[in-house]
């Protein structure tokens, strides 16, 4: 066959196109089957290599599954709205509209030449209006169920993209887009109550399909912590405060407790005479973030004057002010117990608290709890009237039971998980859909009025305040439909909230699809949730997490049938150049696009996948392409060889089949085109019939589809290759029925018989002294013995 895959291919994305072939019926609910990749974001930057090798492994599973008989939809479509579409926009000066459409036009472009199995009829922008009243829509149910909120608070600022940000997207103190350190900001601010969730983000991991790593990850970053709420008399006053731990069986060896410099109750309860020092080590704390706070080596505080009265012995504890609490988790005060925690044992040694030991272990040994799981520690409760001498577990259940009876403590649970802010300053997302009264009271903008538009009148460049607030098509719009005095909100969403539903709007029929319900009822029943994403483990706790908050709250407002919307998750691996990653200031980059006009998009997916465990990557190297170029052209000159079937190569191919039944439900597709290059080697040596080619090329479909449609009309197939049914093996068919034996002369091998697997001893030590080389080292010597390892080794001694 003429090698020309340019030609090839675009003849047959062509023929698929125009028979609709990957076009799916939604209303057919037999088999259904959603497996999609994470869906791109437009930059202005071309598709790179990791893009190719995420969505062609995403298509490698499809295609099989489609080949067994799935109805099997595989969308894709662009996360248009946010940073990075602003961002260019702002470089180059093009408004991001017109640069949206450019650079999804070059996506789609460069995406369809992979020739991937994607339902291009159902595809959608999140930056168009006829997704964005979605968004919005969305925001509606979030108001109605009492998710919506917003509230004066100290929130992530990032100086540099000039906007919020919520917490999952400030990593290690640094903006998750831009890399800079991330400022913590007084604003009034809108969040989504995503906290309400957190226990069933944690319960609902255990039905899912998903890496082990990244349910941990999300298991981490919600944090939930068993423990309880110790209420404390301050002395002296009516007030109380309470401190939440985790480890109440330490409660006798507390000596001091702490308390966040921005607890409300702090300047209620600071003597006098302590008043000055604790105001200046406020004003000192709260410009310092809470990573800073964290991470500090020396921990400092200031005596606030209070004394506590401890619940179970009435022992007076001095309460100081110390910036290593946060106020954002648990209650904002901490009892200190230095002889079992290593923060409080460095505070008590700077201020001079004492240490008493209230636990210990096994061994009889004092220990901190930093070292070991608190909530599987063994060991003795000691120096603790009553409760020593109970198992640290066991006086931790009582400690905490007498408490409650007496009212002074209670049982609960914390998450480490924050509400969602979800507002942005920035002018490239979805409005949020509210105005205010003119009394400021805030409303939902009612759902007749969505989309409520984005506004164009107004400059985008970022400034640090919202740019719609210049908008005055917005204000005039808001109090036409409103009333006098109405304004606007003018922050847009949160672009995480763009594509925290998307799959759920392709099952609505993408943008072009159904504009009058958010998903057709029936619809969501049979394909919802998606069988298999494919995606980057980065969004383990942004995306992954948002999005399946959101399918809880829309199965909560009735909306879906099912609360987690990905039943199995892949992450592929990095594709890496040299052991480094790709990168433009690296100069390492690898233009997809010229692989592809030199080689064809089947050689680059095969090539993609040849490299290694799908889901750990590998390294790009020029040379090693060559090989899959030329197992692609021994391929493609099958059709040509055809003769009659041995035993051996239906052996091959039924040893193919077994092995890619299984490698392709697993994504080992490294090891799959490998057992197809075995099978190559074997149908060559000992010929094969047309049947058996064609199922060959069946099992080709996933990794080279083009060149496997061509090869299937060649035979005069019916149909598209892809639409043909997945060969089912048969174990009968691998039983080996000759067997290979090593001939060695004197401990070397000289040569090598094919006998029947049953043969007996004789016959082959007769075959084997027959072989034409063994033969010639036998002539004019004696042979002194003669040992046969059945099944491996004949072994002859002259
Ligand atoms: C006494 C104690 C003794 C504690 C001990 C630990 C070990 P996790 O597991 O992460 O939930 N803590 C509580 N609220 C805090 C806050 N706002 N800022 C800083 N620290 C706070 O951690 C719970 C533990 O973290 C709590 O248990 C408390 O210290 C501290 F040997 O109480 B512990």
């Amino acid at each position: 066959m003429e090698y020309n895959p340019k030609e090839l291919e675009q003849k047959w994305q062509k023929k698929w196109a125009d028979a609709k072939v990957f076009e799916a019926d939604l209303n057919d609910t037999n088999k259904a089957f959603v497996s999609m990749p994470m869906l791109p974001y437009p930059s202005g930057d071309k598709l790179h290599l990791g893009h190719w090798y995420n969505y062609s492994g995403a298509d490698v599973y499809s295609r099989f599954k489609k080949l067994h008989g799935y109805n099997v939809f595989s969308p894709i479509g662009y996360d248009s709205f946010g940073l990075p579409a602003e961002n260019y926009a702002i470089k180059t000066g093009v408004h991001p509209k017109d640069s949206i459409e450019q650079n999804t036009a070059t996506m789609t472009e460069q995406i369809k030449r992979m020739g991937c199995m994607f339902d291009w009829s159902k595809t959608l922008k999140t930056s168009h209006p006829d997704y964005y009243k979605w968004t919005q829509w969305l925001w509606l149910k979030m108001w109605e169920q009492g998710l919506a909120y917003r509230k004066e608070a100290r929130v992530n600022f990032c100086p540099s993209c000039q906007t919020v940000l919520a917490n999952e997207q400030v990593q290690n103190g640094k903006c998750e887009r831009c890399g800079n350190e991330v400022e913590q900001k007084l604003m009034n601010q809108w969040f989504w109550r995503i906290t309400d969730y957190a226990d069933e983000l944690i319960t609902g991991l255990e039905e899912l399909d998903w890496p082990e790593k990244t349910k941990i990850m999300q298991r981490n970053w919600i944090g939930r912590s068993t423990g309880c709420n110790v209420t404390w008399q301050i002395e002296g006053t009516n007030h109380t405060v309470d401190t939440f731990t985790t480890t109440v069986d330490t409660i006798y060896g507390v000596t001091f407790a702490v308390i966040s410099p921005e607890h409300p109750l702090v300047l209620k309860i600071t003597s006098d005479s302590q008043l000055s020092d604790v105001k200046s080590y406020i004003k000192n704390a709260t410009k310092r973030s809470e990573l800073e706070r964290m991470a500090d080596d020396k921990k400092t505080g200031v005596d606030t004057g209070a004394m506590l009265v401890h619940p179970l012995n009435g022992k007076k504890i001095p309460l100081w002010i110390a910036d290593y609490v946060l106020m954002s988790y648990g209650t904002g005060v901490v009892m200190g117990v230095p002889a079992h925690d290593q923060r409080d044992n460095e505070f008590a040694q700077t201020y001079n608290f004492p240490v008493i030991q209230s636990i210990q272990n096994e061994a009889g040994e004092s220990f901190v709890y930093d070292d070991i799981d608190k909530y599987t520690a063994k060991g003795t409760i000691i120096n603790s009237d009553t409760y020593s001498g109970l198992s640290i577990l066991e006086g931790r259940k009582k400690i905490t039971e007498d408490l409650e009876r007496a009212k002074k403590g209670s049982g609960t649970v914390q998450f480490r998980l924050r509400d969602w802010s979800i507002g942005r300053q920035r002018y490239w997302g979805a409005p949020i859909p509210m105005v205010f009264d003119p009394e400021g009271n805030p409303h939902p903008v009612p759902e007749e009025y969505l989309p409520w538009e984005l506004p164009t009148d107004v400059e985008f460049k970022p400034t640090g305040t919202a740019p719609l607030a210049q908008s005055k098509e917005l204000k005039e719009r808001t109090e036409k439909i409103f009333g006098k005095g109405w304004t606007p909100e003018v922050d847009t969403m949160d672009t995480f909230v763009c594509s925290s539903f998307y799959q759920l709007r392709y099952l609505a029929g993408g943008n072009s699809g159904d504009q009058t319900q958010f998903i057709p009822s029936e619809v969501d029943k049979a394909w919802n949730p998606v069988r298999m994403y494919v995606g980057g483990a980065e969004h383990a706790c942004m995306h992954l997490i948002y999005t399946r908050f959101v399918s809880m709250v829309l199965a909560d407002a009735g909306v879906l049938h099912n609360r987690e919307p990905f039943k199995r998750l892949i992450h592929q691996g990095f594709i890496t150049k040299d052991g480094a990653k790709m990168s433009k200031s690296k100069g390492n980059v690898v233009s997809p696009d010229e692989i592809v006009s030199k080689y064809g998009s089947d050689i680059l997916r095969m090539y993609l996948m040849f490299m290694g465990p799908y889901t750990e990557g590998g390294d790009w190297n020029d040379t090693g392409i060559n090989g899959i170029v030329r197992f692609y052209q021994r391929v493609a000159n099958l059709p040509g060889k055809v003769s009659t079937d041995s035993d051996e190569s239906v052996r091959a191919l039924h040893k193919s089949i077994k092995q890619l039944t299984n490698d392709y439900e697993v994504f080992q597709f490294n090891t799959a085109v490998a057992s197809l290059m075995e099978c190559i080697n074997v149908l060559e040596k000992q010929g094969f019939s047309t049947q058996t080619l064609e199922q060959f090329i069946v099992l080709l479909v996933p990794l080279a589809p083009h060149l496997a449609e061509e090869l299937w009309e060649q035979l005069g197939g019916t149909g598209f290759a892809i639409e043909q049914y997945w060969p089912t093996f048969d174990e009968s068919k691998l039983i080996e029925t000759t067997v290979t034996i090593a001939v060695q002369i004197n401990g070397k091998v000289r040569g090598e018989i094919q006998v029947d697997a049953e043969a007996n001893q004789d016959e082959v030590l007769a075959a084997a002294k027959a072989e034409p080389n063994v033969q010639k080292y036998l002539e004019g010597n004696t042979l002194k013995k003669e040992i046969y390892v059945p099944g491996k080794l004949v072994s002859l001694v002259l």
